[in-house]
């Protein structure tokens, strides 16, 4: 019995692969992500975390993939995908090119106030791609999708929410622990 369900388990990942493979894969614009751990990862004990995300940057889509590598998560806490657009004073990942321009400011001033807007431009931009949900065995998946192209972000981020995302949490990310760069 305990085989049979083990199988069926198997089974049924393999499925959910393979219609996430059929969604997220082929047709062109799926850029390949590689997932690698944060310094900051070790905090947590997700060091050994691996995983892969695939984006596809004109339709709109995320779909990510990441093993804990042997570990639980903390107490407490939750697993939430990013994309990240860096801001003029850096941002995560290194090397990605922030996006930040006045041209989408033609009609008045964001926020209503020049000095928050000057501060929102320096700090990084991270789009929520939702909670990675537990499939079992230290395995998570989080899947996204919307009805905008995905051009400005140049990185795909896991944060850990030590709030786990309760009522009136801070919706801003938590501790990036895995990140890759969208090529
Ligand atoms: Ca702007
Ligand atoms: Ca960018
Ligand atoms: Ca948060």
């Amino acid at each position: 019995m305990r085989t049979r369900q083990t199988v069926m388990s198997v089974l049924s990942l393999l499925i959910v692969l393979g219609i996430a493979g059929t969604v997220f894969a082929g047709k062109g614009g799926t850029v390949v992500v590689p997932l690698s751990p944060t310094p900051l990862a070790a905090n947590a004990g997700l060091q050994d975390s691996t995983g892969t995300a695939w984006v596809q940057v004109d339709r709109g889509t995320v779909f990510i993939d990441l093993d804990l590598g042997g570990a639980d998560l903390p107490a407490g806490t939750a697993l939430e995908g990013w994309v990240v657009d860096p801001g003029l004073q850096g941002g995560p990942g290194g090397p990605g090119l922030s996006s930040v321009s006045d041209a989408d400011e033609i009609f008045g001033t964001p926020f209503g106030d020049a000095n928050i807007d000057a501060l929102v431009d320096d700090a990084a931009y991270a789009l929520s791609t939702g909670l990675l949900v537990r499939l079992g065995n230290g395995h998570y998946q989080g899947r996204f999708a919307i009805d905008n192209n995905l051009s400005p972000y140049d990185a795909v981020v896991i944060t850990l929410e030590s709030d786990a995302n309760g009522h009136n949490y801070d919706p801003r990310p938590g501790t990036p622990v895995i990140v890759g760069l969208i090529p």
